[in-house]
């Protein structure tokens, strides 16, 4: 933590008269802390002199003091910052309140398992999300009960021009692609993405199988003697096999290294190869979505756009075979025929790759997002892993130890950047491979960490993550960088990772410069209107608000494209790029790539 001296320092670089005529304020995490953990609070634009502070029991009496630590200017906030570190204290109790010049925060308790109803609220999101089946009040809550969204959802293929003008060839079959879980606030269900939500999942189960066993989830499949986390993610497993083309099939798509940007477009859009043949059998689709954008509110029982299999591409391929290669491991023994299937379809996934493998997926096609990814050398390096540690076989380990993301430093997974997700898998499943090669793989991932630990010096909310440039899905981003530093805990046992992830969850539940948990339902003021189209209270009374345990994306201050965003823009600072707004779909939207690493990071903080 900075010292005083360095805070004055930073001020007068960096002081901004509009930071300094904010009203004072204490963030602090507005559910609490576990008795052993730090905690810390933060005093927003009180000046930068250190001030007294108190702490309150719930009758008003002082039960500690101190003297606040002076940050000064944070640049990832816009304000000027103390804090208020009062990890002596370990007496459970609740109706706690931080007072200091002269205001007193949110109530707040101090108690053991402070984490284990996050959790099971954070995981219950993905039952929610669930399509194809009626969601049961049972076990959503009876707000949240709604019929089936795309029942029975039988797609063909998307032909003719995208929004681009190129023309697609469409297919002679349909698939059944029922089940999965939606995406975020709108109906698609992507290979990409659903890939790694589903690895996170099932990563959770694989590091602590007891962890969850039957019955300690609220869902339908509760009490079939089969783990429920297992349950959950089979809900997803069986639609990414659904997703998968059947062998002998021919289609047209761009194939062949990609181009530079053609003159007016953007640097991001490269150019794509012409047409070509090729055998698509055991590829999969990259996404079955609806045609055109559905307006907002829409339960998704309602939405009457056409649905379509999109293009296969090499990404939502080995999206497949990597989660389904990991499958065939946890289903093993729990229901082999299903592990079978799996590691089949992981199979015939991972050769249609080899076969195809520069088959990018284009972006270009509206009513459905892209997540186009030009860079695949690390999803190749994800899949021959699980693929590795599944297998034994010799020719996936040659895979993995021929990737220069083999034992490379490794930075937070993304839906884009999927390599630690390898990594992690190797690190921590015992395969053939030799000692001093995990040995390497733990220590890419314990840098990684340490690395991590080392941006709360950065900003002023002592935040395990970067200064600045936040982009779409911080908080996801923020907790992929937490369970980094859970496995880094694990494999060390250090107390440190610990106190980096409780920084990182109580910026998430109140401690930040917006005063607001990002998860719905927990904390005195908390998410209420993500970008969603049934939990959409704020446009049609009939709706509910959000079940409790969701988190909304975060400040976003890089792309801010939406049309509430577009209103911020210049007006906000990194941490502050936010508004809970149903129509800011770029800071405020949900999504299961953000809600399983935070549910992994709040089981891990419960184990
Ligand atoms: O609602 C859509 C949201 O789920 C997506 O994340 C987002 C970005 O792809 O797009 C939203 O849809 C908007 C579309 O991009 C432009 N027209 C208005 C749509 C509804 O808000
Ligand atoms: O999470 C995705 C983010 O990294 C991208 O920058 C953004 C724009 O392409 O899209 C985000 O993903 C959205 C997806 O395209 C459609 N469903 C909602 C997702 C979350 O907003």
């Amino acid at each position: 933590m900075r010292g005083m001296k360095m805070g004055l320092l930073a001020g007068m670089v960096l002081a901004s008269p509009a930071a300094a005529q904010q009203r004072a304020a204490i963030d602090i995490n507005q559910i609490g802390f576990e008795p052993g953990d730090v905690k810390l609070a933060v005093v927003r634009g009180a000046g930068t002199s250190p001030l007294p502070w108190q702490l309150l029991d719930a009758d008003g009496n002082a039960v500690g003091k101190g003297e606040t630590l002076v940050y000064g200017p944070d640049a990832s906030s816009g304000a000027v910052v103390q804090r208020i570190d009062f990890s002596g204290f370990r007496r459970a109790g609740q109706g706690y309140r931080l007072s200091v010049a002269g205001v007193t925060s949110d109530p707040f308790v101090i108690a053991p398992t402070l984490y284990k109803a996050l959790a099971r609220d954070a995981v219950n999101f993905f039952y929610q999300q669930r399509a194809g089946t009626p969601i049961d009040a049972r076990f959503a809550g009876a707000a949240w009960a709604r019929p089936a969204g795309h029942a029975h959802e039988v797609a063909g293929c998307f032909s003719g021009a995208d929004e681009r003008g190129t023309s697609w060839p469409g297919c002679t079959y349909k698939l059944d692609v029922t089940g999965g879980w939606y995406d975020a606030g709108d109906h698609g269900k992507y290979l990409v993405n659903g890939g790694i939500s589903l690895w996170t999942l099932l990563n959770a189960y694989e590091r602590r199988p007891k962890g969850f066993p039957d019955g300690s989830l609220r869902i339908p499949e509760s009490g079939n003697g089969v783990s429920d986390m297992l349950d959950e993610a089979r809900w997803e497993m069986e639609f990414l096999l659904r997703m998968q083309i059947p062998d002998g099939v021919r289609t047209r798509v761009p194939s062949g290294p990609l181009g530079a940007p053609k003159p007016g477009r953007p640097a991001w859009e490269p150019s794509f190869p012409p047409f070509a043949e090729i055998d698509a059998g055991g590829m999969a689709h990259q996404k079955v979505a609806d045609r055109s954008w559905t307006a907002l509110p829409m339960p998704p029982q309602n939405d009457r756009e056409e649905r379509l299999l999109y293009p296969p591409t090499t990404g939502a391929t080995l999206n497949l075979a990597a989660t389904a290669a990991q499958g065939a491991r946890l289903w093993r023994g729990v229901d082999d025929a299903f592990a079978a299937r799996c590691l089949s379809a992981a199979r015939r996934a991972w050769a249609a790759a080899q076969r195809n493998p520069r088959v990018y997926a284009t972006s270009s096609f509206t009513g459905s997002g892209g997540y186009g990814d030009s860079e695949l050398g690390d999803e190749f390096y994800w899949a021959a892993a699980e693929l590795y540690a599944t297998t034994g076989e010799d020719a996936f380990r040659k895979a993995v130890t021929g990737s220069p993301h083999f034992a490379e430093a490794v930075r937070a997974p993304g839906w884009s950047f999927t390599a630690p997700l390898g990594t992690i898998t190797l690190a921590t499943v015992k395969t053939g491979l030799g000692d001093a090669e995990v040995q390497k793989l733990r220590a890419t991932l314990i840098a990684a960490a340490d690395g991590i630990l080392e941006q709360r010096r950065q900003n002023g909310y002592a935040i395990p993550y970067k200064a600045q440039g936040y982009p779409w899905g911080s908080n996801g981003d923020l907790m992929n960088q937490a369970m980094l530093l859970g496995v880094a805990g694990d494999l060390t046992g250090a107390a440190k990772y610990r106190a980096g992830i409780v920084s990182a969850l109580d910026y998430l539940l109140g401690r930040n410069p917006m005063g607001t948990s990002y998860v719905s339902g927990y904390g005195t003021r908390s998410l209420q209107n993500p970008h969603h189209r049934f939990w959409a209270r704020s446009l049609d009374a009939k709706l509910p608000g959000p079940p409790p345990g969701v988190l909304s994306g975060g400040p976003n201050d890089t792309a801010m494209g939406d049309p509430v965003a577009m209103q911020l823009k210049g007006k906000c600072v990194a941490q502050t790029c936010w508004v809970d707004d149903i129509g800011a779909y770029a800071l405020n939207e949900v999504a299961i790539n953000w809600n399983a690493p935070f549910f992994w990071v709040a089981a891990w903080m419960d184990d």
